[in-house]
């Protein structure tokens, strides 16, 4: 690294497509400054994600996500749902499994600085 501008630590560690370019332009409403809270650590976003499974059968259908980022304070639930999945969503299939596919998107939703209500 020659200068500190470009020793900054982002990082896409896993398949992430279409480029994030809507997530970074959305960064901004998405963190509510208004209230001074708490990030919520990686484990804490993945023991929410696993509260959401409401049918228990460790699938996070596209409906349970998108009330997992409602409840995580998304603007846009929906959408969130949408990249969540086009982020995580490894074999394919529509669904977050646990615990892999989990993992990512613990990952992908850390990065979005959800924080305690
Ligand atoms: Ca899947």
């Amino acid at each position: 690294m020659h200068s500190s501008e470009i020793s900054y630590t982002w990082k896409r560690p896993y398949a992430c497509s279409p480029p994030a370019l809507f997530d970074t332009m959305s960064l901004l409403p998405t963190i509510d400054s208004k209230k001074a809270s708490v990030p919520l650590s990686e484990r804490e976003l993945k023991e929410i994600f696993m509260q959401f499974d409401t049918d228990h059968n460790n699938v996070l259908s596209k409906e349970e996500l998108k009330k997992a980022f409602k409840y995580l304070g998304a603007m846009i639930p929906a959408f969130r749902a949408w990249r969540g999945i086009n982020c995580a969503d490894a074999n394919g299939n529509g669904q977050i499994e646990f615990d892999e596919e989990l993992d990512i998107l613990v990952k992908y939703a850390y990065k979005l600085g959800y924080t305690v209500k």
